[in-house]
């Protein structure tokens, strides 16, 4: 028999946990020897619809983090065979930082300085058991909340406003960090839209707008996914190329150079139609500074040669 008040109650559960969709990607790794505060930390957790992964040891913590590359949020007891929780938190945090993984370590002891081990070696919190649910909760998500804000602060320093593609802050950062351990040399262009000033001038700056997102889109497709892209401000763009294959990139930037020609860009009822130019270069430099220069005169011939075109 079903009151008016449980269903009420019930209702009202309902759609709390409806509006906390997000936690249904989110895996929480429970590492505790004792079967009882798992299944308890188990219990609160798949309340709020988490994924979970358990493991009775800091050693298979360890096999857990290897299997599933969705844990979010690591909790640890401390002391446990095999492995204790600080030891965990250490070696977790050789490979991990909260912004990968948040780690709050748990313990019934009333020793203070087993939470200050806790925080020395790399978690994000602690908590003491016994433990209220609702601080529990709070706990959990506002380490994801703060892991979700450094994920947003981090993704908008380093794309383009404009765009969405990555800035320039982001390309050579990557590109230093590529270059000072090359392998091989790599192959760099700079990308220029011909006669930009034009655009604006003649169509307004909002049309400028929308020619940069269309050519940046069909840039990001080209070769977004396999290599390093790049607004580096105003109407120029770079590619480094992540691999060796230099004859087929510099098809494929002919390819771009083609494609960004025969676009049809509707912009408020008009067609708007753009060119680019391209300067390519292969150096075995550490100084992403330098290969961006070289890349740039080869640009400049091409704009010299009559733009539209791609110089090597
Ligand atoms: P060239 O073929 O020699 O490259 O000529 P250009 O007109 O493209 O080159 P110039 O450097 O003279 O002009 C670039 C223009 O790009 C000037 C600037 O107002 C415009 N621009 C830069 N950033 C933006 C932007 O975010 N939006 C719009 N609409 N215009 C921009
Ligand atoms: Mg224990
Ligand atoms: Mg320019
Ligand atoms: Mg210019
Ligand atoms: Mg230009």
């Amino acid at each position: 028999y079903i009151t008016k008040e449980s269903r009420q109650a019930y209702t009202y559960l309902e759609t709390q946990l409806k509006r906390l969709p997000r936690n249904e990607n989110v895996r929480v790794l429970i590492v505790d020897d004792s079967r009882n505060t798992r299944k308890l930390i188990k219990s609160y957790l798949l309340r709020h619809k988490y994924l979970i992964a358990e493991a009775v040891d800091g050693v298979s913590a360890l096999e857990q983090l290897e299997q599933f590359d969705d844990i979010k949020v690591i909790i640890t007891d401390n002391e446990m065979p095999n492995m204790n929780g600080v030891t965990l938190t250490s070696k977790i945090r050789e490979k991990f930082n909260s912004e990968d993984k948040v780690i709050i370590g748990i313990s019934g002891t009333d020793d203070n300085r087993v939470s200050a081990n806790f925080l020395k070696n790399g978690a994000d919190d602690y908590l003491r058991k016994p433990f209220y649910p609702e601080e529990f909760y709070c706990r959990v998500s506002q380490n994801l909340d703060m892991q979700e804000n450094i994920a947003t602060i981090r993704r908008q320093a380093n794309s383009d406003y404009l765009t969405g593609l990555p800035n320039r802050r982001y390309f050579f950062e990557q590109a230093n960090s590529l270059l000072k351990r090359q392998k091989f040399a790599h192959q760099v262009a700079m990308l220029d839209i011909d006669h930009f000033k034009a655009v604006n001038d003649n169509y307004g700056h909002d049309a400028g707008d929308i020619v940069l997102k269309e050519v940046s889109r069909l840039f990001d497709t080209m070769f977004g996914k396999d290599h390093l892209v790049a607004r580096l401000g105003g109407e120029e763009f770079a590619v480094l190329f992540k691999d060796e294959n230099h004859e087929d990139n510099q098809a494929l930037l002919e390819q771009f150079r083609e494609t960004v020609s025969q676009l049809q860009i509707d912009c408020a009822g008009k067609t708007l139609c753009v060119t680019i130019s391209i300067g390519v270069t292969v150096k075995d430099t550490q100084s992403t500074d330098e290969v961006l220069k070289l890349a740039d005169l080869c640009l400049y011939q091409a704009k010299e040669q009559g733009r539209n075109r791609v110089i090597v």
